[in-house]
């Protein structure tokens, strides 16, 4: 898979590593230098972009041609959801491969002031791989938490850039008569030293590229080894920006043009890749955090056929878009259209590691990688999906192809109606599935309840978000 030079440069640098007296002990050097032919991970995670905001989902004005590329080399997954419909919640499930609530943050996003975040004893795909030897990276927006012991090199990260919560959080609501007290700070940091802020307000325009270079300083520093980079953009989360380069270039508007900034992005990075010759050993899964955010018009996104958008728990707010790629593993050009959640990724990338990582406690999501081998007829593991709302309460389940919303009772099959607009709830030959359904949501919600672990609360700070 991998080219030949970088075979060799491989070779050499085990050689050097199991050298005698070079300066590491061979019990340190020798996890890496394994795992050298192990494939590296790369998770884009965009903030709020729509289902239908990519050329190859199926948007007539947004141009994505190196996520189009992506997708024609690897795999589009059409039922592809996330477990909230809101930011910190989604982030928590796709980095713990669980159901917020089993992590204890699923009651909304973590604002500035708040003291809260994923708890430290947490097991994030950034542990479970840096243990199998992996280097591991964030480059962009956090949101699990910004007290002493909650940041990003706190649960598995080598090394961050980025910022510790929302853009929006921040001085663009401070207006004559509004003293909003919060600032966005940018930080970076390493687990031997820390994080600090490194500036105030960063000029948002200039996100998007930043955190690029620096993912791609850190795949320069580490292609010879394992790795795993993941980049959670700040864009195209409300207020958007695109740099001087893309703006006014979109007939979408600008959020046309930050949609194409951030495929401009995956190009750069999956450019750099090949120039090392490891885009071959390298999976690489683009996906967004939950649905457009609809009430900013033009500023937000589109979920396609999808109806409504974040925040709620209609398949716009929840299903979004996703590609995944890992060249001769994963069939070129192939469409998943069984369910695959974002908890499916932690499992998944442990066992295409060979990790050998098993949860301690447990998990929701599995490992679906016979779904990524594309073999017709097969079935997802996730046979049943519980959707929660954005402050925590269940809402709904999906089992199969039916979707029953608990209060209402209203019933969707999502195989004929993924625009939800033809209630089968009056239909008395699926009275039996449907209270069927609605025993087993409340079972498997009583099942997760009541094996809940809490989030962390740290009063300690590391910046004065109000200073
Ligand atoms: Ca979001």
């Amino acid at each position: 898979m991998r080219s030949l030079g970088s075979k060799v440069l491989a070779m050499i640098l085990l050689a050097v590593a199991l050298l005698p007296g070079n300066g590491r002990s061979q019990v340190e050097a020798n996890p890496r230098a394994s795992a050298a032919r192990r494939p590296n991970f790369v998770i884009v995670f965009t903030d709020d972009q729509g289902y239908g905001d990519l050329s190859c989902f199926g948007h007539p004005t947004i141009h994505t041609p190196h996520l189009d590329a992506l997708a024609a080399g690897g795999m589009k997954l059409t039922q592809f959801y996330v477990a909230s419909p809101v930011c910190s919640p989604s982030r928590a499930a796709l980095l713990t491969g669980c159901y917020p609530k089993r992590v204890g943050m699923h009651r909304h996003v973590v604002f500035p002031q708040d003291d809260h975040g994923l708890h430290p004893d947490e097991t994030t795909i950034a542990e479970v791989l840096r243990a199998g030897g992996y280097a591991t990276a964030a480059f962009g927006k956090w949101h699990l938490g910004h007290r002493q012991g909650l940041l990003p090199t706190d649960q598995g990260f080598d090394e961050w850039f980025g910022v510790p919560y929302s853009n929006d959080m921040a001085q663009i609501h401070r207006k004559p008569g509004n003293k909003y007290r919060f600032r966005l700070p940018l930080m970076r940091g390493t687990t031997a030293e820390g994080c600090e802020v490194v500036e105030w307000e960063p000029d948002q325009r200039l996100l998007t590229r930043r955190y690029t270079e620096a993912a791609i300083d850190f795949i320069d520093r580490h292609h010879a080894e394992p790795f795993f980079v993941y980049l959670p953009h700040s864009m195209p989360h409300i207020p958007i920006y695109a740099s001087a380069e893309f703006e006014g270039t979109s007939p979408r508007g600008l959020y046309g043009d930050v949609i194409e900034e951030i495929d401009w992005s995956v190009g750069q990075l999956v450019a750099r890749l090949k120039e090392h010759g490891v885009f071959e050993d390298t999976v690489f899964l683009f996906t967004s955090d939950n649905g457009p955010w609809l009430p900013f018009k033009q500023n937000g996104g589109s979920a396609g056929p999808l109806r409504d958008g974040k925040g709620t728990n209609w398949e716009g707010g929840q299903r979004v878009p996703a590609i995944v790629s890992w060249p001769g593993r994963i069939p070129a050009g192939g469409v998943v259209r069984e369910v695959v959640t974002t908890m499916d990724v932690l499992p998944t990338f442990a066992a295409i590691a060979r990790t050998g990582w098993e949860p301690e406690r447990g998990i929701d999501g599995h490992d679906v990688r016979a779904l990524f081998r594309g073999r017709a007829g097969q079935k997802s593991p996730t046979d049943t999906f519980l959707y929660y709302q954005a402050k925590g309460p269940l809402a709904a389940i999906r089992k199969g192809d039916l979707k029953l919303w608990l209060e209402s009772g209203e019933v969707y099959d999502l195989a004929v109606d993924v625009s939800e607009q033809w209630d089968l709830s009056k239909r008395e030959d699926l009275a039996e599935t449907i209270a069927a359904m609605r025993e087993a949501a409340l079972a498997l919600d009583a099942a997760i309840t009541a094996h809940a672990r809490p989030e962390a609360h740290v009063a300690e700070l590391v910046f004065d978000p109000a200073r």
